[in-house]
């Protein structure tokens, strides 16, 4: 176990696993087939015509994932020769102006639960219904009136869709915002907005509800705004050409279906339409009790918040949720070998159901690799032994499971790193396009008003100010369910005057349980405290209970007043974690229908339930936080900004578990060495 064989060359071929090429083996997490989502579609036909005339929409499909316990049997029995329950899928469909929900049942090929679902809030957005909305105001004639107004020719304007969020209305019907760009011969269209215009899109009625032709406002320039390097003009640089990774002799991972085994690593890899990439059951071999141990039985992403800080017409209501309303699986994209993935990675492709249930492949949508960025695992030069030097050094080479998801502007970044000390890193890397806004001024001397609300990133363009809220849902199950959240305060004390000592003071650890949800919340950075989650029915055999740390990113909470109403439905972003006791509704942060919702169905309400979470199996939702000023530097296109946090066990294991990791063959190792030039 935890062999790092890993060798850098320069030039070599490419690895690309393709995941057809393996017969999966009945997963209960395995994401629902082609087969499966066309079967869906045939169902609910019998019941529901689809398709016809836009009354009936499938707006999410996914796996209806068996019961935990009986996981958790099937998962841990010898063979997986437990039987599982028949597969299922999950719909929520827009039936004549309603959201239905029903469980597919494939065995029995029926419809086994069907209901009306009543609350707020409306379910993701589809693509089709987007591209017909955006079409539909293009061929909207005061629409076009208002373009040529403007001098602006109409084949070169595009339209893009943009939720409405919820600012204190009665009724929140499905309506959505459209917004107009203008390329004129650019590919960058969130660089040139058209403003002054109020365009609201009724997407069940599929008309323009409302159209306004506020004001015609200045356009920003069109120079500076290209990205490809096919047409962007010499000088170039810095050449990235030669920093390239290769492994000759293969990846040292196993994918069997969407089970993958990487050195002292087991986990399952799916795809969702909501999520995007889904970890599952995954485990970590114990070499000192000879067996795989559980350590994260589901992570995926929750929600992304990203709330605009312009509170003008054409600004107010960008408070996205992208996952709840545009699928973070839904636009994830097709990953570029050897530039989106190191050379080295396999593929996997994601399949998720169109809105009238047609099986829609992104391929190449999550990618896998061992990475090696010639980090150290562990060292130590010992020089204190006469007449001896020693050093031992193990390099740290770990594997990434990653996605791309890119919602209208920005491209997220979303991974998880796998390391055989243990480790598990999420990381979040924005990168994209800003979204801006155009302005008279080219620079900050003109400005007339108190606020522009962002900075000049171009001529007569600038950067609006927002912030990026990642929530990740991580149902860890640290070696068993019966796990409890233990906040360790590290406090300052005097020396008692007992102890004969010249120092005034020292610190140590004050250890609490939470026993209730509210007691497990936490705002980082306010104190300095220890965030582990223990399973208290089993320690280490020096006493200490076997854990998993939280090791947080830098402190990120929203500055947003508490009766704001984007801060109403995004509450979850109050707290960087909060503990819940596990729910198998209880999935989305946002709530299941985050699209104009009100903030009632969601985690910050969940939790005023104040669950006791003691010794029983949790969850962690933890949220990346970013304030975005933009710069400069983010035009036209923005260098990848990283944050992420860590699990590292924590007397998980009795000692180092990578101390015996075998190194690299040096003698088979080619050099590299630097060109001189
Ligand atoms: C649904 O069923 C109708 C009538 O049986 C059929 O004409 C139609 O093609 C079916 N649609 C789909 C998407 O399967
Ligand atoms: C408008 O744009 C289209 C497509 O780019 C182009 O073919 C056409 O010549 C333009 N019309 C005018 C009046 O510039
Ligand atoms: C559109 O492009 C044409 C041709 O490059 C240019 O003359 C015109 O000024 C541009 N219009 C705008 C509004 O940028
Ligand atoms: C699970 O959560 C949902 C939504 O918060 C709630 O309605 C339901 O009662 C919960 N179930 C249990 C068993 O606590
Ligand atoms: C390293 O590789 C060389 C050449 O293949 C082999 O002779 C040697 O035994 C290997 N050493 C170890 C420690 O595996
Ligand atoms: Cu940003």
């Amino acid at each position: 176990m935890a062999q790092l064989h890993f060798t850098i060359l320069i030039f070599s071929s490419v690895f690309v696993i393709s995941s057809s090429s393996f017969i999966p083996p009945p997963h209960p997490f395995d994401p629902l087939t082609e087969t499966e989502l066309n079967l869906v579609r045939t169902i609910v036909n019998k019941s529901y015509p689809i398709g016809h005339n836009h009354k009936f929409t499938f707006q999410y499909v996914g796996l209806n994932e068996p019961d935990k316990s009986l996981v958790l049997s099937w998962h841990s029995s010898p063979d997986h020769n437990v039987k599982l329950p028949p597969r299922q899928a999950f719909v929520i469909a827009r039936d004549k102006g309603k959201n239905r929900e029903m469980v597919v049942d494939f065995s029995t090929r029926a419809i086994v639960s069907d209901k009306i679902h009543v609350g707020n809030g409306n379910p993701m957005l589809t693509l089709d219904e987007q591209h017909a909305a955006t079409a539909l105001v293009l061929k909207f004639k005061p629409f076009c009136d208002s373009i040529m107004k403007r001098g602006l020719n109409l084949s070169e304007v595009v339209v893009t869709s943009s939720t409405m969020g919820w600012f204190g209305e009665a009724q929140t019907k499905r309506f959505i915002r459209t917004i107009p760009f203008y390329l004129n011969g650019s590919v960058n269209t969130y660089l040139r907005p058209i403003e002054g215009m109020t365009i609201i899109v009724d997407l069940d009625k599929m008309k323009v509800a409302e159209f306004k032709d506020r004001f015609t406002g200045p356009m920003p320039k069109p120079n500076g705004r290209e990205y490809r390097i096919s047409n962007l003009k010499p000088p170039f640089g810095p050449s990235l050409r030669d920093a390239v990774v290769f492994q000759p002799d293969g990846p040292g991972f196993k994918i069997d279906g969407h089970v993958v085994r990487w050195a002292n690593w087991e986990f399952h890899m799916s795809f969702n339409v909501r999520a995007g990439l889904v970890i599952s059951l995954a485990s970590i071999f114990d070499m000192d009790v000879n067996k795989y141990r559980q350590v994260l039985y589901k992570g995926h992403l929750s929600e992304m918040f990203v709330p605009y800080m312009d509170p003008h017409d054409d600004w107010y209501f960008i408070s996205y949720l992208d996952c709840g309303e545009f699928g973070c699986g839904q636009s994830a994209v097709s990953l570029e070998p050897y530039t989106d993935c190191p050379p080295n990675a396999a593929f996997m492709d994601g399949i998720y159901a169109g809105q009238d249930g047609t099986p829609t492949k992104v391929s190449n949508v999550m990618c896998i690799f061992e990475k090696y960025a010639g980090d150290i695992m562990w060292r130590h030069t010992e020089s204190e032994v006469p007449g001896m030097k020693i050093t031992e050094v193990r390099p740290d080479v770990s594997l990434v499971a990653r996605m791309v998801t890119t919602v209208g502007n920005y491209d997220y970044i979303i991974e998880y790193e796998f390391k055989p000390s243990g480790s598990i890193k999420m990381g979040v890397g924005l990168t994209g396009v800003l979204e801006v806004k155009p302005v008279e001024y080219v620079h900050t001397s003109e400005i007339k008003e108190d606020d522009i609300y962002g900075t000049i990133v171009a001529d007569n363009t600038v950067g609006v100010n927002h912030d990026h809220y990642v929530t990740f849902r991580l149902d860890l199950d640290i070696d068993g369910t019966d796990n409890s959240f233990v906040r360790t305060e590290l406090v300052t004390k005097r020396t008692p005057k007992s102890v004969n000592t010249p120092r005034k003071s020292y610190w140590t650890t004050k250890r609490n349980t939470a026993k209730t949800e509210t007691e497990a919340r936490v705002k980082l950075g306010l104190k300095p405290e220890e965030l582990v989650v223990v399973n208290p029915t089993k320690t280490t055999k020096h006493g200490n209970e076997i854990g998993y740390r939280l090791i947080p990113g830098p402190a990120t909470s929203s500055l947003l007043a508490q009766d704001d109403y984007p801060q109403i439905r995004a509450a979850f972003t109050n707290y960087n974690v909060w503990i819940t006791p596990y729910n198998r509704s209880e999935v989305w942060t946002s709530g299941s229908y985050a699209d104009r919702s009100q903030g009632d169905d969601a985690l910050a309400v969940w939790c005023k339930r104040n669950r006791k979470i003691e010794k029983k199996d949790i969850v962690m939702w933890y949220t990346v936080g970013f304030h975005h000023v933009p710069c400069q530097e983010d035009f036209p296109t923005m260098p990848t900004m990283s944050g992420g946090f860590e699990l590292r066990p924590t007397n998980f294991f009795e000692q180092n578990p990578v101390l015996k990791a075998k190194p690299m063959n040096l003698t088979t190792v080619p050099k590299c060495t630097p060109k001189s030039n």
